[in-house]
């Protein structure tokens, strides 16, 4: 398995820029560009990952998505001059011509489709394009907001062409809405568009009605856009990780797509001046994770916006740097998602749920009639046209009020992300000598062999005396792994123990981890002497007869058919646990897999590849001895390999729905991230 992630990009796409004044496109220059590699190329980054050269797309590819009348119009561009360059510019909105930027177009729809054709023959694993011009918002027969040719919705349909992908997820966490990619796959239920965009109630540019929730795609298409609109600035790393736990990710694993496209723009970072946005460059990391186990892992990533040169370059390199495997560090400050942005979630969730079983018991939309929302129109000035038809002095004041305006962005500053550093130490394997050690782990044993004056510890403080020396040596080496790990030494690992529950209890009393994330498969009993607090969260899926605990540190997830009902299962993965684990920042996770656990592998591989965004990757899987089977995949998905897609979901039980509900309410004033709506909106002119 030569299994590497792709770097596409070329200079060339650097050598185009604006030619005259315009304040609307005066951010989009070609050192995003140079920056954005420089920084892949001064971190190591760029060295890691498989160079592929760009290509020119050919007119056949370019008419995937737009007009011959269209094409022939761009083709004319290289020849005109710098008059004519205006005229034909101003046909369309915050857009610029140039005599090279048909030939970058036609590399950056092509550098698209190189990554393509390399996830798609396996090459490489997953990739990213770094590209200008950007795409998503090009249109069939139009240049707008940068974009020339729809880079991200030519290479989705050539993928369904020429590599008989079935089902097409595009993410697109850029700023603003792709509506190019709305518009061109609106009524095509094998191309799922997500977005999340700033708007406003329709005062941010594109300015579209169709940016708003209510547009979910037409015909056979419907409930295949999904639109999430910002109606504030300022949102945070909570709520983008709220809106991929509550909506993005249910619908992306109910619809299991053969292939994910993630338009990635990264003017939803903060500092932006077009967002104006508080998500940190971390996020990106946390973001691309979470998307790596749909589609068997293959992820192509191709950059959109991102205008703040400092923010784009660093949120490039997170990116590319989960792409490789690479754990991440916490996102940091997860208070939770803000009232307007629930509000988003809320109102997204409710017109999805007759489209997505996984959005079946979403709250009922907001009473208000949505349409009385839609009527602050902006006073949105030199955004349309060029600025040569504006009068002098009108001109000079408005440069004043941009220099203004940048004064204000330069203040804002975050601190950089941190360093991310491997542990020289993937995955080690804690394993009878009798069973074979999986091929890319290490056999663990302790750094610096067993130390006497910690087993003697082990055996006062834990042990009964009648513990055997291979029971007491097994556990000294868990404790001993685990140190490694919290000093970052080794990433994870997998123990196959004789007693999982006093492994567990061992593992979760001594005070060697600061917070534990306690995971406990199957109908079994968690150890009564695990204590439930904030040095341990525990969450046991599949409990059927929890014990009475109401804390908020005890949170017994049932589910009716058993861990088979795979609805169910990722429903509660994706919109407890992970919500859960990532507010709870824990230092490491326990996944315990006792005897007679009925979770089925690729439930099983999700599980533990979702997992590792959490506590730097930090997971020990503790596997009941004598359940050997599954020692090679829960390796696998431990080193990093895409855990296999599950195919589409069917709708979960709704009893357990039910009960994941009543577990949310109970939840939800504590964990915030847990929130799926808006805390009751007061009443409105009604009561007077
Ligand atoms: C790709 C992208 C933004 C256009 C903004 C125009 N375009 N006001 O981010
Ligand atoms: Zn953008």
């Amino acid at each position: 398995m030569t299994m590497g992630t792709a770097l596409i990009y070329d200079e060339e796409m650097t050598k185009y820029k604006l030619l005259w004044v315009d304040p609307a496109c005066k951010i989009e220059v070609p050192e995003r560009l140079i920056v954005s590699y420089e920084a892949l190329v001064k971190s190591g980054l760029a060295d890691r990952c498989v160079s592929i050269p760009v290509r020119e797309a050919t007119d056949a590819e370019i008419l995937l998505a737009h007009s011959e009348e269209y094409l022939e119009a761009v083709k004319k561009t290289p020849f005109m001059h710098l008059e004519d360059l205006m005229t034909f510019t101003r046909k369309y909105g915050d857009v610029y011509f140039h005599p090279n930027i048909y030939h970058c177009a036609k590399l950056a729809v092509g550098a698209t489709l190189q990554l393509v054709d390399n996830v798609m023959t396996r090459k490489v694993r997953n990739g990213m394009a770094l590209v200008r011009p950007p795409g998503h918002h090009s249109q069939s027969s139009a240049a707008n907001g940068f974009c020339v040719f729809n880079n991200v919705a030519i290479a989705a349909q050539y993928a369904k062409k020429h590599h008989g992908v079935k089902r097409v997820l595009i993410v697109d966490w850029d700023v603003h809405h792709g509506q190019g990619v709305q518009y061109c796959f609106e009524d095509d239920p094998s191309v799922l568009y997500f977005s999340w965009h700033r708007y406003e109630h329709q005062s941010f540019w594109p300015n579209l009605r169709e940016s708003d929730f209510d547009s979910v795609g037409s015909g056979k298409g419907a409930g295949f856009n999904v639109n999430v609109p910002w109606n504030q600035v300022g949102m945070t790393n909570s709520d983008y990780l709220a809106v991929f736990f509550h909506i993005l990710l249910p619908v992306a694993y109910e619809f299991s797509p053969d292939l994910v496209f993630i338009c990635a723009g990264f003017d939803s970072a903060i500092g932006d001046p077009e967002g104006h946005m508080c998500a940190t460059p971390d996020i990106f990391a946390h973001l691309t994770h979470l998307l790596m186990n749909l589609a068997d892992g293959k992820v192509c990533a191709v950059l959109e916006g991102g205008y703040n040169l400092t923010s784009l370059a660093q949120s490039v390199c997170q990116t590319v740097q989960t792409l490789l495997g690479d754990p991440a560090p916490h996102p940091a400050e997860l208070g939770g998602p803000c009232e307007s942005a629930l509000e988003s979630i809320h109102s997204a969730r409710s017109i999805h749920k007759k489209y997505w079983s996984c959005l079946q018991h979403a709250a009922a939309p907001f009473p208000e009639e949505p349409s009385t929302r839609h009527c602050r129109l902006a006073q949105q000035g030199g955004s349309q046209g060029l600025q040569g038809n504006v009068g002098e002095d009108a001109q000079k004041e408005e440069e004043e009020e941009e220099e203004e305006k940048e004064k204000e962005e330069e203040e804002i500053v975050w601190p950089e992300p941190l360093q991310r550093v491997a542990p020289s130490l993937h995955t080690t394997l804690l394993l009878p000598d009798i069973v074979e050690c999986t091929d890319g782990c290490a056999r663990f044993s302790p750094a610096d062999g067993p130390d006497p004056l910690a087993i003697a510890r082990l055996r006062k403080n834990f042990l009964k005396e009648s513990e055997d020396e291979a029971t007491v040596t097994l556990l000294y080496n868990l404790t001993a792994l685990v140190g490694q790990m919290e000093k970052n030494e080794i990433r994870n690992g997998l123990a196959l123990v004789p007693d999982v529950s006093m492994a567990a209890t061992l593992l979760t009393s001594a005070s060697l981890s600061k917070r534990v994330l306690l995971v406990w498969m199957g109908e079994g009993l968690v150890p009564a002497q695990i204590i439930e607090d904030e040095k341990t969260l525990v969450v046991h899926i599949n409990s059927m007869a929890p014990h009475e605990a109401q804390s908020k540190y005890y949170v017994p997830i049932p589910l009716k058919k058993g861990c088979g009902d795979t609805a169910g299962f990722m429903q509660a993965v994706l919109g407890l646990l992970l919500p859960l684990g990532y507010q709870y920042e824990p230092s490491l996770v326990l996944l315990v897999r006792p005897q007679g656990c009925q979770v089925k592998e690729d439930l099983w591989q999700q599980l533990t590849c979702l997992l590792q965004g959490l506590a730097l990757g930090h997971t020990l899987v503790l596997v009941q001895e004598n359940e050997m089977a599954p020692v090679g995949v829960t390796a696998s998905s431990l080193l990093g390999n895409a855990a296999p897609s599950l195919g589409p979901l069917d709708a979960p039980g709704s009893e357990d729905v039910e009960s994941f509900e009543r577990l949310r309410l109970r939840l939800q004033t504590d964990w915030p991230l847990l929130q799926t709506t808006a805390p009751e909106k007061r009443r409105s002119k009604m009561d007077g």
